[in-house]
């Protein structure tokens, strides 16, 4: 996921600096304020952002699918389909803008990151029959769609998008009912290879949703919103990180980035 919608300051002068992070969306007070949450340095550090329209849909996260560097909040109205984005401004949000026709609702945007590693967030779906598509996004518009891989059994939830092998390209992460996370490891838009990265034992009883660099350190994390047992923020890191209680206020949160 890209790190330039940052929220705080990085820290410089030294080669091991760690960046600002990744933020996350977040729907709460009364089901349409927009927050976004980051933690740089380990600290939770909010901003508000305008409230979202009634014809905006579900917020599904965010990401370049612009590739000018900044991210776009992306929206699906998961009744029509049509998927739409929103340039984020301080505290403000940019007009609609429509990024495709609607799809078929059998169809559920899951994740945003760049799988194809030529520097613009592609969208990634996947199908009720567990199939896994992704857009190709040029300057916020679908230039073309390919599968990725074959369907997954209904026991696998597609988390989210991010760098777990150093290449150039996000991978798609997958957690398993039984706690196991998977990383399809992406090239060219093509899945390489699958590597297991935290077993069913050392997960089990946790639940992530997203994947992002949350702590800023340049790598990625598998992360939970509330996932956890106590309804805890945490990701994991060689261990679970938990980063404390979600605020209350919280009612929603989606993929970072
Ligand atoms: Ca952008
Ligand atoms: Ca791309
Ligand atoms: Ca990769
Ligand atoms: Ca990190």
């Amino acid at each position: 996921m890209i790190r330039s919608l940052c929220i705080g300051l990085a820290l410089t002068g030294s080669a091991t600096a760690s960046l600002a992070g990744d933020s996350i969306p977040v729907v709460s007070g009364d089901g349409n304020l927009i927050e976004l949450a980051s933690y740089p340095g380990g600290v939770l550090k909010t901003q508000s952002l305008q409230p979202l329209s009634a014809t905006d849909g579900e917020i599904v996260g965010l990401g370049d699918i612009d590739g000018d560097g900044r991210a776009e909040l992306v929206l699906q109205n998961f009744e029509t389909g049509q998927v739409s984005a929103r340039k984020v401004g301080a505290g403000t949000l940019g007009a609609s803008t429509k990024v495709s026709d609607p799809v078929g609702t059998v169809w559920r945007l899951s994740a945003i990151g760049d799988v194809d590693g030529d520097g613009t967030d592609d969208l990634i779906w996947q199908h009720d029959n567990g199939q896994v598509h992704y857009w190709k996004m040029l300057g916020g518009k679908h230039v073309a769609g390919a599968d990725i891989g074959t369907p997954v059994d209904d026991g696998w939830t597609l988390i989210g998008a991010g760098h777990f092998d150093g290449g150039a390209e996000d991978d798609i992460v997958w957690q398993h009912s039984a706690g196991q996370v998977h990383v399809w490891v992406m090239s060219q838009g093509t899945r390489l290879r699958g590597m297991d990265i935290i077993s069913g034992q050392e997960a089990s009883g946790v639940y992530f949703d997203t994947v992002c660099d949350l702590d800023g350190d340049g790598r990625d994390e598998v992360v939970s919103l509330g996932g956890t047992p106590e309804a805890e923020l945490a990701f994991w890191k060689q261990g679970l990180t938990r980063l404390g209680a979600m605020p209350s206020s919280w009612l929603s949160a989606a993929h970072c980035g």
